[in-house]
């Protein structure tokens, strides 16, 4: 075990002291030993007033389902998922489980295998009340790709994102420090280049081969990548630099080792830029939606004005009211 994590530790550049405090914070959550922690986050279950209306979807690949119910007369969308196994906590599976076997041949068996409570934990994320919109998010989906000319985003996406005023209020309680606080990995707290860094509530931090961030941007008027010219350069070379620096200090994770990218369209209109581990391949980072900020950088380098004279392409879902826009447009 020590041989292990000195291994590790070894083939990892440099770790600071808030590195280390946050990997011991992680072995301690994982378990070793001190259960008092874990109840300390123990909340009432408030789940237990969900009542299943239908399942949205599942992946068995994935591991995880996406439900819509009811609670408190309210709908609801609870998405839970199987987390990764860590390395870390082998040994116990090994010792502290019970094994019923299934079957035996030859050489090879298998077993339903019952690990301990503390190692059999399932991902939860709840969404409430929520929207016809969260509910739609996750109903699977054919998508389309759309080819949207400058002209059609002024004529056709940007009034319809006008009249749709999504809520970003969970961002601005992020910025604000209103939710999440704790959380904040790092913040440039200046008001035209400034940011702040945090996990993406997608990735529960137990390992770093799933490691996904956010960067928000501190200024609010920027809605897209579509709305991004040279007079932003300096923000977003910020945003790559310090981010990148945050994200090697923190969890030991190099630069050579992440995709950092916007989405286009982005599913909230607010500036924010995607950091995950490259060989992790995260929900919306193919080619047709993830623009690599390193990229966009270069574009807007070469011509300022690069995001609001080129044709984009993005996927849309079939049920997207945009992609009804651009089928009623005669564009589809
Ligand atoms: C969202 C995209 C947005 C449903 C769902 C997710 N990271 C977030 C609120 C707080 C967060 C995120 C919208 C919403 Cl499941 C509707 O994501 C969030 N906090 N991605 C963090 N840290």
């Amino acid at each position: 075990m020590a041989d292990k994590r000195d291994l590790e530790e070894a083939e990892t550049t440099v770790f600071s002291a808030q590195t280390k405090k946050r990997k011991a914070d992680l072995e301690t959550k994982n378990g070793k030993g001190n259960e008092k922690d874990e109840s300390s986050d123990e909340c009432e279950n408030v789940l237990r007033t969900f009542e299943t209306s239908a399942v949205l979807s599942e992946s068995a690949r994935e591991k995880n389902i996406f439900v819509h119910g009811k609670m408190w007369g309210q709908d609801a969308v609870v998405i839970l998922e199987k987390t990764p196994i860590q390395r870390d906590v082998l040994s116990q599976m090994f010792s502290e489980s019970s094994l019923k076997l299934q079957m035996k041949n030859d050489i090879y068996s298998t077993f339903q295998l019952q690990a301990p409570a503390h190692l059999n934990e399932i991902k939860a994320t709840l969404v409430f009340p929520a929207t016809q919109k969260h509910i739609q998010k996750y109903q699977r989906q054919e998508s389309f790709l759309l080819e949207e000319t400058a002209q059609d985003y002024l004529s056709i996406t940007l009034p319809f994102i006008q009249e749709q005023r999504f809520s970003v209020q969970w961002v601005y309680n992020i910025l604000e420090k209103k939710a999440e606080s704790e959380r904040i990995v790092f913040e440039d707290p200046d008001p035209e280049t400034g940011f702040v860094l945090l996990p993406d509530f997608k990735w529960n931090q137990k390992q770093v081969d799933d490691l996904y961030l956010i960067a928000i941007s501190h200024i609010r008027d920027i809605k897209s990548l579509r709305d991004l010219s040279s007079e932003h350069l300096p923000l977003l070379k910020n945003i790559l630099h310090k981010g990148q620096a945050a994200i090697l200090d923190t969890f030991g994770v190099p630069r050579s080792k992440l995709r950092v990218y916007l989405h286009y369209q982005p599913s909230y209109f607010h500036l924010h830029v995607h950091f995950t581990r490259l060989g992790f391949e995260a929900p919306g980072c193919g080619v047709e939606r993830a623009h690599l900020l390193q990229d966009v950088l270069q574009n807007i380098q070469s011509h300022a004005r690069f995001y609001q004279t080129r044709t984009l392409y993005c996927p849309l879902r079939a049920d997207d009211s945009l992609l009804q826009k651009y089928r009623d447009a005669g564009k589809i």
